[in-house]
């Protein structure tokens, strides 16, 4: 079975005004399309055919290009679109709380570490929340379509949490005020989705 682009469980401009409806369909529609249609390209009648992305990401010669580059923006934009969600976002609460306030104190000093990753993610490439077993979390970033279950990069674990930071995700509504972007992002964020990923990873 090839990789599909996952439907959005919600409308473009479902977001609004915190992500705009543009961003979202051409983010979705092209960007995301895209990798998915390349990663299916780039497997295609080799032994990673028919293996679950995880699988594929974990154990990846990270030095085949088109699959990190395809293969980490197809997993990559899944988890994104998966961890935002306009009506439902729920609240931090319970063992995943529990878990950000052992690692950093406050939900504020998360707030600050995760915002601060994105930041100063140099050029293109993501921040993360990960888990690893035993349930203690991770805020990391990464480059390009790098991430934390490929082996070698800045941190392990499960991303859990993820935020797209290069300017195609945020650039026709904010140009180059990428922290107004990521504080927005945190009115969006589904922390039923977090947790319940936290709760399987840990
Ligand atoms: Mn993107």
């Amino acid at each position: 079975m090839a990789f599909e682009l996952p439907k959005l469980g919600y409308a473009y401009d479902a977001l609004e005004p915190h992500i705009d409806a543009k961003t979202m369909e051409i983010h979705h529609s092209k960007h995301h399309n895209g990798y998915t249609t390349k990663l299916n390209d780039a497997i295609a009648g080799t032994n990673l055919e028919g293996q679950s992305i995880e699988d594929i990401l974990g154990n990846l010669d990270m030095s085949n290009g088109a699959v990190r580059n395809n293969g980490g923006g197809f997993y990559n934009h899944s988890l994104f679109w998966s961890v935002m969600n306009p009506s439902n976002k729920g609240e931090l609460a319970g063992e995943l709380k529990d878990a950000i306030n052992a690692e950093f104190g406050s939900f504020d000093a998360f707030k600050d570490a995760f915002s601060k990753a994105a930041a100063t993610q140099f050029g293109s490439g993501w921040a993360w929340l990960c888990v690893h077993k035993g349930g203690k979390v991770e805020v990391c970033s990464t480059p390009n379509q790098d991430n934390p279950l490929m082996p070698g990069v800045t941190c392990g674990g499960t991303p859990i949490l993820g935020i797209d930071v290069w300017e195609h995700a945020y650039y026709l509504n904010y140009q180059n005020r990428r922290p107004d972007y990521i504080e927005a992002f945190f009115n969006v964020i589904n922390w039923n989705e977090v947790a319940k990923r936290y709760a399987t990873a840990k």
